[in-house]
């Protein structure tokens, strides 16, 4: 009870990545400086991570941090790709005592406001993950998907669902936290796939940790949108399968 109390009183330290590739025209600095106005009292600090990026988007985020204390630049010289710039972000901050890593898109496909619903849900169960989950449910979420990319999604949820033996519903939401204590058996080594690394990370956290701890919550957003610009290739829907039997085979015990 004590403990609980405790736990209530100090609040969540938190610190989200956002990898971003050319994203110069999709950064939108008015939501993101609005999330601050928002969150004031709290510990909530994003970390952009340029990786690369050949367009201006390292003066739009230097600037951006010169307007407000929590907001941090990394800036990678050599585009790495989005697994390995948000895996750079959390091994060189790994150090930093957060209570919980995050990473969200840059193109706030999931608003910045789901931080602080995240937030609550970490405070009040403590699992090691927090999963976003893109679930329409009429008069609670506000989901708008492209439905080639939704009926594609829920055919690989459903499959990495199975695979992992775990029922989730959404692996592939850019909207995730991860407990400052499994970082380093999640990030420690590079990341096999390019694009799905969010499923080897469940596969890392289920082979890391026993059965019984608390380990994944997934948290229906509530509101999340496509938005154009993305930078995943079609040609990626093809590769996609190969990479999961890739990391099917990598991870499975
Ligand atoms: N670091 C890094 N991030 C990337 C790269 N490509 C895309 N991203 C980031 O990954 C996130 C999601 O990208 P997006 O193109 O919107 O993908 P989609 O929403 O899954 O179609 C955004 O924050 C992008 O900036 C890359 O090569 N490197
Ligand atoms: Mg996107």
């Amino acid at each position: 009870m004590k403990e609980e109390l405790m736990n209530k009183m100090t609040p969540m330290r938190l610190l989200i990545i956002i990898p971003c590739f050319n994203e110069e025209s999709r950064l939108k600095t008015e939501d993101i400086l609005h999330f601050f106005e928002q969150t004031k009292g709290e510990d909530y600090r994003l970390l952009f991570v340029n990786d690369g990026s050949t367009d201006n988007t390292l003066g739009v985020l230097k600037e951006l941090s010169q307007q407000e204390d929590k907001i941090e630049v990394l800036n990678i010289m050599q585009n790495v790709g989005k697994a390995e710039a948000i895996r750079q972000g959390m091994l060189q901050n790994s150090h930093r005592t957060f209570d919980y890593f995050g990473y969200f898109d840059a193109d706030l496909a999931t608003p910045l406001s789901e931080i602080d619903r995240f937030a609550k849900v970490a405070e009040k169960k403590n699992p090691l993950v927090i999963l976003g989950s893109r679930i329409k449910i009429l008069g609670t979420t506000d989901i708008s998907r492209n439905p080639a990319r939704h009926y594609i999604g829920r055919v690989f949820a459903t499959i990495v669902s199975n695979m992992l033996k775990l029922p989730i519903y959404d692996t592939q939401c850019g909207a995730k936290l991860i407990q400052h204590k499994a970082l380093p058996p999640l990030f420690e080594k590079p990341f096999v796939s390019k694009w799905l690394f969010d499923v080897e990370l469940l596969f890392r956290l289920k082979n890391a940790f026993d059965e019984s701890e608390n380990k994944i919550v997934e948290v229906p957003v509530k509101k999340w949108k496509d938005v154009s610009g993305s930078k995943i290739s079609t040609v990626y829907f093809i590769k996609a399968p190969f990479d999961l039997l890739k990391i099917y085979f990598r991870y499975k015990r």
